[in-house]
């Protein structure tokens, strides 16, 4: 039936004002595939953290936030690095202190220049570089560096997500910074050995992991054992950072890994709903994303949005070590997590 063109105006006209839509005419109402709002991109140290460093010069007393940080913008976004991650650089001068607050938002941070510390829930945590530190949900959190040279780390947050679920909250300590009232890495100490305290697990309510930091000589030499395990694969291996108390992931929002590219050799190429953010921990190499290639150096920090194919090369002559953190724990309480390795899809 072929309508009249007026009729149909004057009666979507209508629809809007009664602020309803008609289905037939929604584009993506049953798409067969996800429809996304962010690109592959990547965010190079040599041109941020110059930027990083000029925030001295501007940032002031009469700024909302103390914490110099840059958090990256997907190129197709207003805000986040994907739509549910947010990641970025900070910078901590020597001598700064940046007061304690605590929001529903969790964060990680992935050390990357210098050393110093930062407080959580009242532990004070040493970070070194590629030392993963947790800030989980609702941990007060302030940061102080006593040492000579700056620190300077990526931080991975999932506020995107949380306040697309009309979830955020935060609130400032009174007082500045939190009194230290545990010991140095306590949580390290007390759970971090994939042995744990007896009778712990069956009363932590939490749902984050117990344990603030990773330090990444451990890390790196379970990547390196795993390696030699497995007979050194072509493909490189992956660990996952996990929660000793469920194996699963150290945030409930956030998961993290590490993967490690031999020499001149190439992951499988996979794609899955979820999206990643990749820092640099060691090497240089690119990667592949829906057919185009992106060159990462040290320190660099790129994002593998959802449903893009993606496989990481490491150029000849050392290891690539690549750090990760993925909103992939959001996906599968839902059945909405996906996934395919190219290795189990027909070439056509
Ligand atoms: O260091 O507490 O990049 O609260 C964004 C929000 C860092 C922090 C960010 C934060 C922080
Ligand atoms: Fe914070």
């Amino acid at each position: 039936m072929s309508v009249d063109s007026a009729v149909k105006a004057d009666y979507y006209d209508r629809l809007k004002q009664a602020n309803v839509a008609a289905l037939w005419t929604i584009p993506g109402t049953l798409a067969t595939e996800p429809t996304l709002d962010e690109e592959p991109y990547v965010w190079r140290a040599k041109d941020i953290f110059p930027l990083l460093r000029e925030s001295a010069e501007v940032m002031g007393e009469d700024d909302d936030y103390d914490r110099r940080a840059l958090n990256a913008s997907n190129p197709k976004r207003v805000f986040g690095t994907s739509h549910n991650l947010v990641a970025g650089y900070q910078l901590v001068l020597p001598g700064e202190e940046t007061g304690a607050h605590r929001h529903s938002p969790s964060a990680i941070r992935l050390l990357l220049h210098g050393t110093g510390h930062t407080t959580i829930d009242g532990e004070p945590v040493l970070m070194r570089r590629g030392d993963l530190v947790l800030t989980p949900q609702y941990a007060w959190h302030d940061h102080r560096l006593n040492a000579d040279e700056p620190m300077i780390w990526l931080d991975g947050l999932d506020v995107p997500f949380v306040r697309g679920q009309h979830g955020q909250f935060a609130e400032e300590y009174e007082g500045g910074l939190q009194p230290l009232d545990k010991p140095e890495d306590a949580s390290v100490l007390k759970f971090g050995s994939g042995l744990v305290p007896s009778g712990v697990r069956e009363t932590w309510t939490k749902t984050y992991s117990p344990i603030n930091k990773y330090p990444y000589d451990e890390a790196r030499r379970t990547l390196y054992n795993l390696y030699e395990v497995e007979g050194k694969p072509r493909t490189g291996v992956a660990i996952d950072y996990v929660n000793p108390f469920t194996g699963g992931p150290v945030i409930a929002t956030l998961a993290c890994s590490l993967t490690l590219i031999p020499d001149g050799a190439a992951t499988r190429a996979y794609r899955h709903t979820p999206s990643k953010v990749y820092c640099v921990l060691e090497g240089s190499g690119y990667s592949v994303i829906n057919g185009e290639r992106y060159d990462w150096e040290k320190d660099d920090f790129f994002v593998v949005p959802s449903w893009h194919w993606y496989e990481h090369h490491a150029d000849a002559g050392s290891d690539a070590v690549l750090f990760s953190i993925t909103d992939r724990p959001i996906y599968e309480p839902f059945g909405l997590l996906r996934e395919q390795s190219a290795d189990s899809v027909p070439s056509a």
